[in-house]
C-alpha cells in the first residue's frame, strides 16, 4: 500500500509521532511518502520505501500571507496522482485536513478518489481549533474525513464536546519505540553532569505557554532547597528567555541547563532520574511516555490525557494544574527514597510496553486496510 503522510515537521509532538509512524510503515514494506514544508527531524537515515515531498510556496509581492494551504493541495494533487497513492494520513487538523479535502476534491474531477484519515493530536483542537475563526472549517474537513483518530480517549471526548462531529473517532494512543526509547549505560555522561552524585531532573517541550515552564523552574527550586540536583531544560521556545531570567533571580541558573533542541533525547533521559510536565493540557504527552521508556518516573499534572498514561504512585504521581507545591514535595519523596525511585523506575518502563510501537502501530494498519480495497 502506498500511503502519504502530511505532518508538521518540527519537534513537535504530532510530527514526532506522523514520522515514527511512517518509518515503522516502511520497516513493514509499505510505500510511504512524506508531504511536507521541510524535511522531518526525525526523519533522519535513508529508507528504500520512504519518500519527501517538500512544499514550496512561491511568493508573490502582493501576498502578506503567502498561501501554504493551496500550495499543499496542489502538491497532495500532485503526489497522489504520480506516485499513485492509496491512502492520505494528515496529521494535525489544521490545516492539513481542509488542504486534503480539496485536493480529493480536484481528483475526484479526473476519477480518482483516495481516502484520507485525519489524526487529531491536541492543540488543533483544544486551542486552535476551538478559535471562532477555524471552528467551521476544522469541523467540516473532520467530517469530511474518511477516519478520525484521536491519540487519547481525554481528546476525543473534548472533540465531541466542542465540535459537532458526525463520525466516529477511532481512539489510537501514541506510541514509542521502545528499542530506542530505553535505559542505556550514560554513566560518563551523567559524571559530566551531575559530578557529585546529584539527582537529575528533565523537562522536554516547545516552551509554550501551554506548557507552564515556570512551574518546572519553581518546582525545582523548592527541590533544590532540600537536595542536590541538576534541571535539564530540553527543547526551545518563546518562554525560554524568560525562564533563563527567573533561574537568575531564583539563584538556581548553575544547577539548570538549557540544552535547547536536541535529537539524541534516549541519551539525557537514560541519566534522568525524574521527568517534570506540569502542563495546563496536554491531549497525551508523548514526551512523557518517552521518558517512560528510558525508566524515568513522571511528576506531571493532571490535564487531559496525561492521567491514561502516568498512573499516579504507580509511574509516578499526579497534581492539579498548578500545584508547584505537591510538585515539589511527590519529587522529593522519589528522590529521597531509593527503594521507592526504584519500584516506580521500574513501573514506568513496564507501563511505557503497553505503547510500543509493535502493539499500535498494527492499529493504524487495520484502519488503513478497512478503507483500501486492494
Ligand atoms: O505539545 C505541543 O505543543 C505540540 C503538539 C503537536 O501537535 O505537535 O503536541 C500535541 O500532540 C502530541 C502528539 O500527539 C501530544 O503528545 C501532546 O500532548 C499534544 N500537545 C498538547 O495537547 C498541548
Amino acid at each position: 500500500m502506498k500511503i502519504g503522510i502530511v505532518c508538521y515537521p518540527t519537534f513537535g509532538g504530532s510530527g514526532v509521532l506522523a514520522t515514527e509512524l511512517g518509518k515503522a510503515l516502511a520497516d513493514k514494506g509499505y510505500i510511504v511518502h512524506f508531504i511536507t514544508y521541510q524535511q522531518p527531524v526525525r526523519l533522519d537515515s535513508f529508507h528504500p520505501n520512504i519518500f519527501y515531498h517538500e512544499v514550496t510556496v512561491p511568493t508573490y509581492p502582493l501576498f502578506d500571507f503567502p498561501p501554504y494551504e493551496s500550495a499543499l493541495s496542489s502538491t497532495l494533487v500532485d503526489v497522489i496522482s504520480n506516485e499513485g497513492l492509496d491512502l492520505l494520513h494528515v496529521h494535525y487538523a489544521i490545516p492539513h485536513a481542509s488542504s486534503a479535502y480539496l485536493a480529493n476534491q480536484i481528483l475526484r474531477k479526473t476519477g480518482k478518489n483516495i481516502p484520507f484519515i485525519t489524526t487529531l493530536h491536541g492543540t488543533d483542537i483544544t486551542l486552535v481549533g476551538k478559535d471562532k475563526m477555524y471552528e467551521s472549517v476544522v469541523t467540516f474537513s473532520i467530517n469530511e474525513s474518511d477516519a478520525i483518530t484521536a491519540v487519547s480517549e481525554d481528546l476525543k471526548d473534548e472533540t465531541l464536546r466542542s465540535f459537532v462531529i458526525e463520525k466516529e473517532i477511532h481512539v489510537i494512543p501514541n506510541f514509542v519505540d521502545i528499542k530506542r526509547f530505553s535505559q542505556s549505560n550514560k554513566e560518563h555522561f551523567k559524571k559530566m553532569l551531575a559530578p557529585n552524585g546529584e539527582k537529575i531532573l528533565a523537562h522536554v517541550s516547545n516552551f509554550r505557554k501551554v506548557k507552564r515552564v515556570e512551574d518546572v523552574i519553581r518546582t525545582f527550586h523548592k527541590i533544590h532547597k532540600e537536595l542536590p540536583c541538576k534541571l535539564l531544560m530540553i527543547g526551545d521556545g518563546p518562554e525560554r528567555q524568560s525562564m533563563e531570567q527567573l533561574c537568575r533571580e531564583l539563584g538556581t541558573c548553575d544547577d539548570v541547563r538549557f540544552l535547547g533542541k536536541q535529537e539524541k533525547l534516549e541519551e539525557i533521559l537514560s541519566i534522568t532520574d525524574l521527568f517534570l510536565l506540569p502542563s495546563a493540557y496536554e491531549s497525551f504527552g508523548l514526551a512523557a511516555l518517552e521518558a517512560m521508556g528510558c525508566q524515568v518516573p513522571v511528576i506531571s499534572s493532571n490535564a487531559g490525557g496525561i492521567p491514561e498514561i502516568n498512573i499516579h504512585g504507580v509511574t509516578g504521581f499526579l497534581t492539579e494544574v498548578g500545584d508547584v507545591e505537591a510538585m515539589a514535595n511527590y519529587s522529593l519523596e522519589l528522590l529521597t527514597n531509593e527503594v521507592k525511585l526504584a519500584q516506580f523506575k521500574q513501573n514506568a518502563w513496564q507501563q511505557a510496553q503497553k505503547f510500543n510501537i509493535d502493539n499500535i502501530v498494527p492499529m493504524y494498519e487495520k484502519l488503513y486496510k478497512s478503507l483500501v480495497t486492494e
